[in-house]
């Protein structure tokens, strides 16, 4: 009985440690698809990105991580700022 409970808690800690993260990030500046593309690329060549979508319509760069791994606000700003666009807003999902 008690090594059941060991691990059921083991098996839900294990999946919520391994989950991705989706964030989303205002960015200032986007104007076509040559920005989209280029924040695209910035954002593939980190190991912790699954995924990046752009869409220049609402300026919301969607990032998703691969599983367990995430990106800290701080590294997205300084990404984003460095390829010449500002953020103005960052929101995380789980
Ligand atoms: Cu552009």
């Amino acid at each position: 009985m008690r090594k059941l409970l060991m691990t059921a808690m083991l098996l839900i800690a294990m999946t919520s440690a391994a989950q991705a993260e989706t964030i989303i990030a205002s960015v200032n500046g986007l104007v076509c698809a040559f920005c989209a593309t280029s924040i695209e690329k910035t954002f593939k060549k980190q190991p912790a990105v699954d995924q990046v979508k752009v869409d220049l319509d609402t300026k919301l760069v969607t990032i998703s991580t691969k599983d367990g791994q995430t990106i800290d606000d701080k590294t997205i700003t300084s990404l984003i700022t460095d390829a010449g666009y500002s953020v103005t807003n960052i929101k995380r999902q789980k």
